[in-house]
């Protein structure tokens, strides 16, 4: 599976990959894609969340923060994915990775419900909204960086 083709399973226009292509081309960095100023990258792996977030540090980007409704429908209600959110430092207090002010939230039903004290990590899910889950589970990740 090429990052494209997977790419082609997210719901919204196919517009975006032609332009991810474009982009791509233009800066050389394959397997990201481009949307509104901005460069995601998909893993075709699993890893744990820190291990994910340190796959994006070593690509120059972070995981990605979902905090507006645009970026919400790009990503959300395909797969299972961690996000750039985290309760880790204060049980309850979320906090983006970049330090961008925690405004929208998207949770699943009856989530976040910090099973066994234990779930410090966001994951976008694949029916609409995050979960809280293990940060030591091993998902998916997105990767999100400026495209300029
Ligand atoms: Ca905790
Ligand atoms: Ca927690
Ligand atoms: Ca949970």
């Amino acid at each position: 599976v090429n990052d494209v083709a997977y790419m082609g399973k997210i719901s919204k226009p196919r517009l975006h990959i032609h332009r991810s292509q474009f982009y791509s081309n233009l800066y050389g960095q394959q397997g990201w894609f481009y949307f509104r100023s901005k460069l995601y990258y998909i893993s075709l792996e699993m890893k744990t969340w820190s291990e994910g977030r340190q796959d994006c540090n070593n690509r120059g980007a972070d995981l990605v923060i979902i905090n507006k409704r645009a970026s919400v429908h790009l990503i959300f209600h395909t797969f299972k994915a961690w996000i750039g959110l985290t309760d880790t430092e204060k049980e309850g207090e979320w906090k983006w990775v970049d330090g961008t002010e925690f405004t929208t939230e998207y949770w699943k039903e009856n989530e976040p419900n910090d099973i066994d004290n234990n779930e410090d990590c966001v994951e976008q899910t694949n029916k609409k909204g995050w979960n809280d889950n293990a940060c030591s589970e091993k998902q998916m990740w997105i990767c999100e960086k400026s495209a300029f």
